[in-house]
């Protein structure tokens, strides 16, 4: 007679027919449910019935069913482990990436040669101890002319070929009523620099551009004299072009100031000797400046008799023309990738 113990239970052929078209976790659990379950899985109820067998029998059927029991269990977690295998196989399948693929183009873009002069001019002037201020571009005829002691009528007025927009608006021509609405604001001691557009009612050529940009510069305080205004622009000029770059100041004429200078350096080109950019003279123009006029000052309610101060204005597209050789202004506008991908 076989062993009982190697007497399969007729539920294992029952279950192995169930098994075969089994295709999914779902009707995995079902089919576990089927035998397994405690309230009305077949096993369970197999192993129920045991009771009323009696003792010898009993032991020999529990055994089977047990052993029915544990193979059930191992067979419906090899499938449900074939499934896990067949399931992370079709997702590596569909979810492959090719690593062999060129990765995308970013672009890498860059300061515009303007902006990144603007940015040096600011740095130097923050090292010297200003601060760095703007506003609007859009003015009053007060804050452009009236405050800077340019009267209407006044010849500097037909010089700045003004863009007047409606409502007596207008386009500021320099960046000077930045410096007009600090000092309403504040009080002596002052020291700022004010980069920003400016606009000329100028035909677009080689050397013009109804835009275009200034930095300006302000210092005012009690003792202040030329002298502080030649030394300052001095080191300034040196930090942006060289450290042997000589500095000269000519008298000449603005409203606003007075005295006023004229400033130039010593050719960047030929150290002084004479080229074609410095037109033989061996100095190259480079700003205007001067010591702020009184009447400036009582405009904005400081007194005049205790505060002196120095301004000055430069063109940063002239400044940049300068640095890099462009004798062409317009090159800096037109935005070719072939120009500017130089800087
Ligand atoms: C130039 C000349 C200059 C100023 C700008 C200024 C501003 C105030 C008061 C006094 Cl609020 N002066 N600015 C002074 C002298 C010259 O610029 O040729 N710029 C390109």
């Amino acid at each position: 007679m076989k062993s009982s113990q190697d007497e399969v239970h007729p539920l294992w052929d029952d279950f192995c027919r169930d098994l075969e078209p089994v295709s999914g976790s779902g009707e995995l659990t079902a089919l576990k449910d089927k035998y397994l379950s405690r309230s009305r899985g077949l096993v369970s109820l197999e192993l129920r019935n045991l009771k009323a067998l009696s003792p010898q029998n009993r032991s020999e059927a529990g055994r089977q069913l047990n052993a029915l029991k544990a193979r059930v269990q191992a067979a419906l977690s090899k499938r449900q482990a074939e499934f896990k295998e067949r399931e992370h196989r079709l997702q590596l399948e569909t979810e492959q990436i090719d690593v062999t693929l060129p990765g995308y183009h970013f672009v890498q873009g860059g300061l515009h040669p303007l902006r990144q002069v603007w940015r040096e001019m600011e740095e130097i002037s923050v090292r010297m101890g200003f601060t760095v201020m703007s506003g609007p571009e859009v003015e009053s005829d007060y804050y452009n002319f009236e405050a800077l002691n340019i009267p209407t009528g006044h010849p500097a007025r037909d010089d700045q070929d003004t863009l007047y927009l409606a409502n007596k608006l207008l386009l500021r021509t320099h960046t000077s009523p930045v410096q007009i609405r600090t000092m309403e604001k504040q009080d002596p001691p002052l020291r700022i620099v004010v980069p920003g557009r400016v606009y000329r009612r100028d035909a677009t050529d080689a050397t013009h551009s109804p835009m275009f940009h200034q930095m300006e510069g302000l210092v005012v305080d009690e003792g202040i004299t030329l002298a502080d205004l030649k030394g300052t622009l001095e080191v300034f000029l040196k930090e942006l072009f060289s450290a042997d770059t000589r500095v000269r100041f000519r008298p000449s004429y603005f409203p606003f100031v007075e005295p006023g200078a004229e400033v130039d350096i010593s050719c960047i080109f030929c150290a002084g000797e004479g080229c074609r950019v410095c037109k033989g003279s061996g100095w190259i123009e480079i700003m205007g400046a001067g010591m702020v006029h009184p009447r400036v000052f009582q405009m904005v309610g400081y007194d005049s008799e205790k505060y002196t101060g120095f301004a000055w204005g430069m063109g940063i597209d002239r400044i940049a023309q300068l640095k890099h050789q462009v004798d062409d202004l317009r090159l800096f506008f037109e935005n070719d990738l072939r120009f500017l991908r130089q800087f």
